[in-house]
């Protein structure tokens, strides 16, 4: 990053933009690695919806084991939930010895983008990959914000895009 460059604070919104999730209804799909980190997003993630005008009775959550999982566990909320307008899914792989990093992250990835695409319902990406536990931190409440936040208004705004264009959900095949 040049020095001219700014890091972006994740925790701040455009106030251009018109962000209103009243009447929406959000899944939060936790990933317990890294539980520490993840709580922290999830928490981050849960009270910006609040804040923006998303009901808490219309926020609902499911834990999975990883964040390899994370798809999965987002089509589950689809598949019992017809009415969830987004799916925020959060996680936090740190980069180890291995590539399992790269692994993990490049499924996730592919397995939302996948699932949003086939089931009309915006999936959003709410993964941290840092390199270190510290950047973790410094990104899930820290310094440089919490990307439970960003996670949250991309969901609003995703679901009030899908709903502004009448997009329809599609049948993928197996109950979505
Ligand atoms: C196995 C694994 C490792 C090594 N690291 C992480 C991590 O940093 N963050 C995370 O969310 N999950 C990790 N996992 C677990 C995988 O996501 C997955 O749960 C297991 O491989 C079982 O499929």
């Amino acid at each position: 990053m040049s020095s001219t460059q700014k890091k972006q604070n994740l925790s701040e919104v455009d106030p251009s933009i018109d962000v209103d999730g009243t009447g929406l209804r959000i899944g939060i799909v936790t990933a317990r690695w890294n539980k520490k980190v993840t709580e922290n997003l999830k928490s981050g993630c849960h009270k910006t919806l609040l804040k923006y005008g998303v009901s808490e009775d219309d926020i609902v959550h499911l834990y999975v084991p990883g964040s390899y999982e994370l798809p999965q566990g987002a089509r589950i909320l689809l598949s019992k939930n017809r009415k969830i307008n987004a799916v925020i899914c959060i996680g936090c792989v740190i980069k180890g010895e291995t590539d399992h990093n790269n692994y993990i992250n490049s499924a996730v990835a592919n397995g939302l983008v996948q699932l949003g695409l086939t089931s009309g319902t915006p999936c959003v990406f709410g993964v941290l990959t840092p390199n270190t536990m510290e950047q973790a931190l410094e990104r899930s409440g820290g310094s440089h914000g919490n990307k439970g936040d960003e996670a949250a208004i991309t969901a609003i705004q995703m679901a009030q895009l899908t709903n502004q264009h009448g997009l329809p959900a599609h049948k993928i095949g197996f109950g979505i």
